[in-house]
């Protein structure tokens, strides 16, 4: 078994920050679970551009609120505490933070840390419209 404390990962090379959220990944692939799970903030008033075309997220919001817009369609789903989105469809779209918010975030197959430093794997796309 393996217990892990979010204070044992900030400020390691697991603790990444991604200019508009900072990601503290809790487990990654190798931990061979199968998925990795990350204790992810997004800071207020940012939008991001995510496009995870390799990769399915679940994201269950644990504080704050924002939206999602799926760009296929420009539905806006309004999350907020409580609630978890899953990019079911590997659905291109842009998370906004209305304030801080606070995710807990699931991917299939897990990260492994690579992709975080070589974007273009899992963001194809996040530099291009990355904040407004
Ligand atoms: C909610 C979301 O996808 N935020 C971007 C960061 C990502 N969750 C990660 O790498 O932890």
């Amino acid at each position: 078994m393996k217990v892990v404390a979010l204070d044992d990962v900030k400020g390691t090379e697991h603790d990444v920050d991604g200019g508009n959220w900072v990601s503290r990944r809790l487990i990654l692939k190798q931990d061979d679970m199968g998925y990795s799970v990350h204790d992810t903030l997004i800071k207020a008033g940012t939008e991001t551009h995510i496009w995870y075309q390799n990769h399915l997220e679940a994201v269950y919001c644990i504080e704050g609120e924002g939206e999602v817009v799926t760009i296929k369609d420009n539905k806006v789903w309004p999350i907020r505490k409580d609630m978890l989105y899953a990019l079911d469809e590997h659905d291109e779209h842009l998370l906004r933070a209305r304030t801080d918010m606070r995710m807990i975030c699931v991917f299939n197959p897990p990260i492994t840390g690579k992709e975080v430093h070589d974007e273009n794997g899992v963001y194809p796309v996040l530099e291009e419209v990355e904040s407004k």
